[in-house]
């Protein structure tokens, strides 16, 4: 089983710096986890990073994947790219759509945090930023008529890049974007949360410490 916990194991192996509900953590350790790379997860609490962590990366976010040779990867995107480029059994690097990555990541991001964490923003209005996302959110709907998954008849790095922050999105107000007019989109992220790589990579792991 790759992907597992293993607190205590001194053998040398890929460290990743996680948060569990973390949008970019989750689809980091999704690409680790079906790339079948071994790894120790370090499930940090973002108030209170790990020092080992922010030596390795001092920008301070996660994920941070360090590999047995010290190379540090800290962007999500890059841990997914170097665990596929080692083994990519489903062939999710055959849908790596670089645009549609970029309109996720820069401003679906953008108004969905300003959305869901509204009260955190003085200017923001919740309903012109859900509105936003809803543009957004219409291509992916569009896209997803008359195919599974985003790029073809499987799921690939496309999918599983974006499906964490839709589900963040949807999860905002559960019962407002179910209501919504988006059949596919709906079908496509219940799908996706359903199988046994996200549901995997959900569990609950204890607050990492490091062992003195
Ligand atoms: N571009 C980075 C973004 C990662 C990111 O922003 N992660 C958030 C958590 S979801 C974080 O660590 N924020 C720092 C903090 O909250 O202190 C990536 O793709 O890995």
């Amino acid at each position: 089983m790759s992907g597992r916990n293993s607190p205590g194991k001194t053998m040398a192996e890929s460290v990743l710096y996680s948060f569990r509900r973390c949008p970019y953590a989750m689809r980091a350790r999704m690409a680790l986890h079906v790339s079948e790379t071994i790894f120790e997860t370090r499930e940090v609490v973002l108030r209170n990073k790990p020092p080992q962590m922010l030596e390795a990366s001092p920008k301070g976010t996660v994920p941070v994947l360090v590999l047995e040779d010290g190379t540090v990867l800290d962007e999500s995107i890059d841990i997914m790219r170097w665990a596929l480029d080692r083994n990519d059994p489903e062939g999710w690097l055959n849908g790596d759509d670089i645009r549609l990555l970029t309109m996720i990541d820069g401003p679906f991001k953008y108004h969905l945090d300003r959305y869901k964490y509204a009260s955190r923003y003085d200017d923001a209005d919740q309903q012109e930023h859900r509105a936003a996302c809803m543009g957004i959110l219409q291509r992916l709907e569009d896209r997803l008529d008359g195919q599974p998954f985003l790029c073809g008849p499987r799921r690939t790095l496309t999918d599983i890049a974006i499906v964490p922050f839709v589900r963040q999105f949807a999860n905002t107000d559960r019962d407002w974007f179910d209501a919504r007019d988006l059949p596919n989109l709906q079908r496509w992220l219940a799908g996706l949360l359903e199988t046994s790589l996200f549901q995997d990579i959900m569990v609950k792991q204890e607050q990492w410490r490091a062992s003195a």
